[in-house]
């Protein structure tokens, strides 16, 4: 969906807020909300249809505390932790994620570098994949360190129809060792088996709110498709996890300290570019619990966005 001109600046109904497009696909700075505030009903509602219309919304200058921080999750549905990652010291609901370990990204270190920094849905090994991502810049380098995010929708859209066909019932494999699994100790890798056995989920995602078709498979966690052979499983996969490269379907958001970047997890992908080493980088996030992942047969699908009932035409 193309929605923006440059210079678009949508008011949010019913809230003295705007949404300023990043890019033609996806992306919006958010202005006028200030999240050390608890938000009322009505900007509750017009922040969710802002991510549902723009996939990924940019929050600059929010100087906000830990509790703000939770408190601004909590607006769109339960928090989870994460059995890898650590989080801040009496917060077991914000992750603290650090810059990667004093590693440099090259080809040799590709299969241990931390899964933020290659193209991932978040948490896809869970029976119920996150909603959302709100994520805060503590700690930055002076140059680099973006991160970038992919709309899925677009990816899935411009695959050739006979892609579409062969995809439409598939469902692939996700599991937390294809990532974690090298981070961690043999005991630990021992648990994660346990408690975390490989899941599958259809190929083909229907977005629980706006009825958009996702693709939903990522390099990080994908392992399969289930019912093929091997080898046919394997290029399909490369051939479905590579679309997300094009850069067609992305938006590059350059950071300040204090952002607070909230991603619609169900519709997207992102990658944190490691491009500052040795410097220092350090974000904490929040994480909305989602729910599992289904496809709608197309002919019940619901073709109406109900992001666009929250925001008004462009002005102008
Ligand atoms: O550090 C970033 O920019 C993104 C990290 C990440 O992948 C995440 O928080 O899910
Ligand atoms: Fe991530």
């Amino acid at each position: 969906m193309s929605f923006a001109a440059p210079g678009d600046f949508i008011p949010l109904a019913d809230v003295a807020a705007r949404a300023i497009p990043a890019g033609p696909v996806l992306g919006a700075e958010i202005v006028g909300l200030d999240l050390r505030e608890p938000l009322s009903p009505d900007a509750v509602s017009a922040v969710r249809g802002a991510l549902l219309r723009f996939k990924v919304l940019f929050f600059r200058d929010q100087d906000i505390s830990h509790r703000d921080h939770i408190r601004f999750g909590r607006h769109f549905g339960d928090l989870e932790g994460h059995p890898v990652t650590t989080h801040v010291e009496g917060h077991p609901e914000i992750l603290s994620i650090e810059a990667a370990d004093g590693l440099k990204l090259t080809e040799s270190v590709l299969p241990i570098a931390r899964p933020a920094n290659k193209w991932h849905t978040d948490v896809t090994f869970r029976e119920a994949p996150s909603m959302a991502g709100i994520l805060r810049m503590r700690r930055m380098p002076e140059l680099g360190g973006d991160t970038i995010f992919a709309d899925t929708a677009a990816i899935y859209e411009d695959l050739p129809p006979q892609i579409k066909d062969k995809i439409e019932t598939l469902e692939a494999e996700h599991d937390i060792l294809q990532s974690f699994g090298y981070r961690v100790s043999d005991e630990k890798r021992a648990e994660l088996r346990r408690n975390y056995p490989p899941k599958a989920h259809p190929i083909v995602r229907t977005h629980p709110e706006t009825g958009e078709r996702h693709l939903f498979v990522n390099h990080v966690f994908t392992t399969r498709i289930l019912g093929l052979p091997d080898n046919e499983s394997a290029e399909l996969l490369k051939y479905l996890t590579d679309r997300v490269k094009a850069p067609e379907y992305q938006v590059r958001f350059r950071w300040s300290e204090n952002t607070i970047v909230f991603w619609d997890n169900r519709a997207t992908q992102h990658y944190a570019v490691l491009d500052y080493w040795p410097h220092d980088r350090l974000v904490e996030r929040v994480t909305v619990k989602g729910d599992k992942p289904y496809r709608a047969p197309l002919a019940k699908r619901s073709t109406a966005i109900v992001a666009d009932q929250f925001v008004e035409a462009a002005a102008g």
